[in-house]
């Protein structure tokens, strides 16, 4: 049943090369849920999967980094903003993308997809010709992305980490002069609730960080930065996607090696952030980490032998998250004092951290948890015509519907 109904999103929101998050809130490729998306995908046809990544990945520049969003020409420029025409930014091979990143699933998803049906991989050519294009993304990130010097990837913009409006970028962003209320026209609220979306200040200040970037050439070693954070997600996402190129590698017969090494010192440095048995932010402005706690500082729990497992799951158990009772998993402190159950990263469960955080309960053979976990998403995703977001109280339907990577990932648990 939730078979069809999700091959009936994900193939309404094909649209020849890739999937739109959401036809009509986000119209475009965007680079973590092309990731999800093909993890889903690879059940329903690995082709399409793979092909959803490799058309991401024509998108990625020339230093490395694979822009959050993909533009495509066949949509009204103004249908999302910001657009092509804010963000000024068109790769050698002529797609026009935005400037900024997202947190880096694609190796894992790359991975994941291969596995899905080898035989169809080695046919298509599929990793050896990814393989060097995610090995220059994370290299980028290592090495331009590396602010703090603390062996860290950070983010500029709050968009960068997927969750926009986290209570954790609060203090940081107060710090922004937001841009002008009429100097730009949002589109998201013509198509979602303004009570489920960011307000209009913090869609200011998010302007104003993204135009200083661009009109400074996205150059990260000479923009004058004032949001720079290292994000634990990030962090983690990138060593479970070095792993994963260690995997492609050896299947590539390379040497997983350097991957392992990089997979290493980075699980070396998160520890770092630590804190309170949660990972925190680190915010590179006054070097203090934020003690603010959201689903980010969870995600480390798919990182393989983490040393913090023990501590972190404790964390995801207690009364800020209520794993286990609570609907999937709160994306903020369900006591902290930001808590929004409707508004988008402030309160809200997700269908992507749900599965992250499933990954991590298999890692760590917490069985009965992430069967609960499991069978949470798939009666919310079916229940709700795929989510974007849900109460975490209610479990009521929150943002859009017949959201891509709910469908895509709901189907990825059905068959796990
Ligand atoms: C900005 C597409 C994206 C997700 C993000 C989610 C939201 C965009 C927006 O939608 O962000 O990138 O317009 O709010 O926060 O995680 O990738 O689904």
């Amino acid at each position: 049943m939730i078979r069809s109904a999700a091959a009936r999103v994900l193939f309404g929101n094909w649209t020849g090369h890739s999937t739109v998050p959401s036809h009509s809130l986000y119209p475009h490729q965007w680079s973590w849920d092309s990731a999800f998306i093909a993890i889903g995908l690879r059940h329903l046809s690995p082709r399409r999967a793979q092909i959803e990544l490799e058309s991401l990945l024509g998108s990625q520049w020339s230093d490395g980094r694979i822009p959050h969003i993909s533009f495509s020409p066949s949509v009204a420029r103004d249908a999302y903003f910001p657009g092509p025409d804010f963000w000024q930014a068109t790769t050698s091979g002529g797609v026009e993308t935005s400037g900024i990143i997202q947190p880096p699933v694609h190796a894992l998803a790359a991975w994941l997809t291969h596995e899905a049906a080898p035989e169809e991989s080695v046919r298509r050519n599929f990793l050896p010709r990814v393989y060097p294009k995610l090995v220059a993304w994370h290299a980028y990130l290592r090495t331009r992305r590396d602010l703090g010097g603390h062996g860290l990837v950070a983010i500029v913009h709050p968009w960068e980490s997927g969750m926009d409006n986290s209570p954790a970028w609060d203090a940081a962003l107060a710090r922004v002069e937001p841009a002008p209320l009429d100097s730009f026209t949002r589109r998201d609220t013509d198509h979602a609730s303004d009570a489920d979306r960011p307000t209009d200040l913090d869609y200011g200040r998010y302007v104003q960080l993204a135009g200083t970037y661009r009109d400074h050439g996205y150059d990260d070693a000479t923009t004058p930065f004032e949001f720079a954070l290292e994000d634990p997600c990030f962090n983690a996402l990138l060593i479970a996607s070095e792993h994963a190129l260690a995997s492609i590698a050896s299947a590539l017969s390379l040497a997983p090696s350097p991957h392992l090494k990089a997979a290493a010192e980075l699980t070396e440095s998160l520890a770092s952030l630590f804190a309170d048995g949660t990972f925190r932010v680190r915010d590179l402005t006054n070097g203090e980490l934020v003690a603010v706690d959201t689903i980010a500082g969870l995600i480390p729990l798919l990182v393989p032998r983490l040393p913090q497992a023990t501590e972190l799951l404790a964390t995801a158990r207690g009364p800020r998250f209520r794993l286990g009772e609570a609907k999937l998993v709160p994306s903020y402190d369900l006591t902290g004092p930001a808590f929004e159950p409707g508004r988008y990263w402030r309160g809200p469960s997700w269908f992507n951290t749900a599965w992250l955080i499933h990954r991590g309960l298999t890692t760590l053979e917490q069985n009965a948890l992430a069967e609960a976990l499991r069978e949470d998403v798939l009666k919310l995703a079916a229940g709700t015509d795929f989510a974007e977001y849900v109460d975490p109280h209610t479990g009521e339907a929150r943002g859009a519907r017949d959201f891509s990577w709910t469908a895509a990932l709901a189907l990825d648990l059905e068959r796990s």
